[in-house]
Parts: structure tokens; C-alpha cells; sequence
């Protein structure tokens, strides 16, 4: 090797090596996760820690004390898990608004599916109430989730707006705010006393 391709070589190795490391030093966010109901916030449920990935997002759930089965999943679009009314009566994570849809497709098609971007995939817990997955989302970057909220739902989720709306999951019984977004955004979604 001439010494001149040698300092080239050294040259390139000290351009791609920052790039690199710069692309996998991007933490991943932890995201709190508590039961909630109608008067309010409960006990932890556990959290969903969120990595960006070239392909989209990769949620790593560690979720606890939630009841068996299959339950809908979604990113709503405000940063609250409050209570709100809805139909005049107090209901359980309202104030954290609809499904995340930046388009107004106002469909809910699953994840992937062209409706709504906050439409996550569904969440399978154990018998023991955990439900401890690796669930890829591609079409979200980190900036989409920050500063909103997940939702599980009592229900599980079939994708569709039939035979019930919004994939037939019904009540919101755990939720976690996305830390992050502006204070601006956050001030807005404070519920309404
Ligand atoms: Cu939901
Ligand atoms: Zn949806």
C-alpha cells in the first residue's frame, strides 16, 4: 500500500466511524404505563421503552398486572391519561383523545393498514398478566410518538371499524404519555376541568 492510499484509508475510516455510532446512540424512550379508570390514574402497569429503527419503531413492552388475553393498542393523539367526559359521564384515559391520524383518514385499519398511523399492533398478555414483546411499527418515527400517548384497551383489536368502531376494544384501561414534545402541544391537551 502506497502511503498515500494509507492516509486515505485512515481518512474514510475517521468519516464513517461518527456516522455510524451517531445512528445506534439514539436512545430508546421508556414510556410509564399505569391502569387508569374513570376517577383517574391507578396502579404501574409497566412500561414500553421505544427504539427508532431504519425501518420504523421497535417497542419493547414489559408490561404487568393486566388482565389476560388480547387487548387494542394505539397511540392516541394527546398526552394526557386523564379522565374526561364522554356522553356526559367521566370515562376512563378520554382526555387522551382519538387515534393518532395525521392524515384524517379516519379509518381504523391496523397497523400498516393506510388508516390511522397510531394503529399498534395488538397486545397478547399471559396468564400472569404480562405481556413482554418486541413489536415493529413501521411508518412512525420517534418524533410522531412524542408528547402523545398508548392506550391499551379491555378488548382486543380485529383492525377494522366493523362490526364496532375502532376494532371493537371498547374501554381504555392502561396508559403511558410519550415524554417529550412541546410544551405548547402539551398545554393544549390539559383536560377540561
Ligand atoms: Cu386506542
Ligand atoms: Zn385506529
Amino acid at each position: 500500500m502506497t502511503k498515500l492510499a494509507a492516509i486515505m484509508m485512515g481518512v474514510l475510516v475517521a468519516i464513517a466511524a461518527p456516522t455510524a455510532g451517531a445512528v445506534k446512540a439514539r436512545r430508546p424512550i421508556t414510556v410509564r404505563v399505569s391502569l387508569i379508570d374513570a376517577k383517574g390514574i391507578g396502579k404501574p402497569a409497566g412500561t414500553v421503552s421505544i427504539k427508532e429503527t431504519a425501518e420504523g419503531l421497535e417497542l419493547d413492552t414489559n408490561l404487568k398486572g393486566l388482565p389476560p388475553g388480547e387487548h387494542g393498542f394505539h397511540l392516541h393523539e394527546n398526552g394526557s391519561c386523564a379522565p374526561a367526559d364522554k356522553d356526559h359521564m367521566p370515562t376512563a384515559g378520554q382526555a387522551a383523545g382519538g387515534h393518532y391520524d395525521p392524515e384524517g383518514t379516519n379509518a381504523h385499519k391496523g397497523p400498516g393498514g393506510g388508516g390511522h398511523k397510531g394503529d399498534l399492533p395488538r397486545l397478547e398478555v399471559d396468564s400472569n398478566g404480562k405481556s413482554n414483546a418486541k413489536l415493529k411499527v413501521s411508518g412512525l418515527k420517534l418524533a410522531d410518538v412524542r408528547g402523545k400517548a398508548f392506550v391499551i384497551h379491555e378488548g382486543g383489536d380485529n383492525y377494522s371499524d366493523t362490526p364496532k368502531p375502532l376494532g371493537g376494544g371498547g374501554a381504555r384501561i392502561a396508559c403511558g404519555v410519550v415524554p417529550g414534545g412541546s410544551a405548547l402541544a402539551r398545554a393544549a391537551t390539559k383536560p377540561a376541568k
